[in-house]
């Protein structure tokens, strides 16, 4: 099996790649990457030695780069993780987002139904060879924004007796606010450039199953963290400034809610999704992990403090005496345009039909990402480079 990975040095491609060559000895793996200032070679070093891993160069926007992988290359899979990602940056520049996140979408398609397609049905339909599938990573951001306010004592749900059953004696509870979720069958709000850009691949993509009836899935993911995550995403940059002792930048009131996945339990759902999800659908992947931003950063500072005591050898990393780190670092900054209130992801789809389910708690995740951090500084050294030196000074 050949897998044509696109996005394959960022944050999510990356732990992807470990995951898939790490699962499974008969798959190769093509990686295409532009190499933006958010895809980084050092992330999958090991992974470039490795026999069964080919590396492109070049930008999924590119027809004629993405013809020739196609004819060079028999592509079974396409997983689509290329994509600018930052909605912070899309508010800044929304070009680039609509390129590479729609027409890149696109052109990727366009080259996969080219070359899977042995005929038609009696309709004019596209048949395709046996196998084949075009897997887009999408984001429960194309879904808009839930209410925010949890009133005072609200006590944490699940929305379906059947997720009840499912959820019974896991060790991962969930941890929900609020009284609704978006389902798949949620109708597509999108409120930032980032994200209306995603909802357009989004549905380009069902466009292609309607249209062609292009072997397709897409899945849509709540907010990830983990080990190789950019320094511009809250949990990284606020690990990245608390070591560094600078002010950590809290948009607003900090009471905006995400569901955070620990990122190998979303590579692990795509992986399902490729597996035995069914043409055409698409599939939610979530945490149960509802948080407050204002709560996740308190959170790392505690726990860095903690590992910092329990290990004092980290304490050489710090440029700031340990006193120093203490929830008076946190600085509320004005708030971001057009901030999305709370996503909350209802995965009982992905739960039922491909028996997903998160295996790391977020205690236990974050404290996984801080401690990778901390023994990662070189890499967080090689990522912060130029371009995001001059993306900061015009932040604040
Ligand atoms: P990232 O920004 O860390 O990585 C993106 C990668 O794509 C980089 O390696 C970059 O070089 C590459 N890239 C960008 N433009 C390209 C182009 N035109 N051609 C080829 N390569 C290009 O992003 P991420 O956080 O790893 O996200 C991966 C995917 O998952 C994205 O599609 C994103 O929308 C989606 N997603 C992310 C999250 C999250 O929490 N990070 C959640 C849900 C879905
Ligand atoms: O400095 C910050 N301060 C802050 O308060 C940053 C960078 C963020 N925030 C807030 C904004 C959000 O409410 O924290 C929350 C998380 O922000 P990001 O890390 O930028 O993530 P988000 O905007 O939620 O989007 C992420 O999840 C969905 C990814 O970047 C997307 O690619 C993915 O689709």
């Amino acid at each position: 099996m050949n897998y044509l990975v696109t996005g394959g040095a960022g944050f999510i491609g990356a732990n992807f790649i470990k995951y898939i060559l790490k699962k499974y000895k008969k798959i190769s793996i093509i990686i295409l990457d532009k190499l933006t200032y958010a895809g980084n070679l050092g992330t999958i070093k090991e992974e470039l030695s490795d026999n069964r891993v080919t590396f492109v160069k070049g930008d999924i926007c590119n027809r004629e780069l993405v013809e020739n992988i196609f004819m060079k290359y028999d592509i079974d899979c396409v997983v689509n993780f290329a994509a600018e990602s930052h909605v912070d940056r899309s508010i800044e520049n929304p070009g680039i987002f609509l390129k590479t996140n729609i027409i890149g979408t696109q052109t990727l398609l366009d080259a996969a139904k080219a070359h899977w397609t042995i005929g038609k049905d009696e309709k004019g339909y596209p048949l395709y060879k046996d196998g084949k599938k075009f897997l887009q990573v999408s984001t429960d951001e194309v879904y808009g924004s839930l209410e925010r306010d949890i009133p005072e004592g609200t006590e944490l749900k699940v929305e379906t007796e059947e997720l009840k059953v499912i959820l019974k004696d896991r060790e991962v509870m969930p941890r929900i606010f609020g009284e609704n979720f978006f389902t798949e069958k949620t109708s597509l709000d999108p409120s930032s450039p980032y994200a209306t850009s995603k909802a357009g691949a989004d549905m380009l993509v069902r466009a292609y199953w309607e249209t062609y009836h292009m072997p397709v899935n897409v899945t849509r993911c709540s907010n990830n963290y983990g080990p190789y995550h950019f320094p511009e995403k809250l949990i990284p940059l606020i690990i990245k400034n608390i070591l560094e002792g600078k002010k950590l930048p809290l948009y607003g009131d900090g009471k905006q809610v995400r569901d955070w996945l620990y990122v190998e339990d979303h590579c692990k759902g795509i992986d399902m999704v490729i597996n035995s999800g069914r043409l055409g659908e698409p599939y939610n992947i979530g945490g149960f992990n509802e948080e407050q931003n204002i709560t996740i950063v308190k959170l790392t500072i505690d726990t860095i403090a903690r590992l910092m005591k329990e290990q004092p050898n980290y304490q050489k990393i710090l440029k700031t005496s340990l006193e120093n780190i203490n929830h008076n670092l946190i600085a509320h900054v004005h708030d971001r345009l057009g901030h999305d209130a709370r996503y909350a992801i209802d995965p009982t789809k992905t739960v039922r039909e491909l028996g997903f389910y998160p295996e790391t708690s977020f205690v236990v995740g974050i404290e996984k990402t801080i401690k990778w951090y901390l023994d990662n500084q070189e890499w967080v050294k090689e990522v912060v480079s130029g371009d995001y030196v001059k993306y900061y000074e015009n932040m604040y």
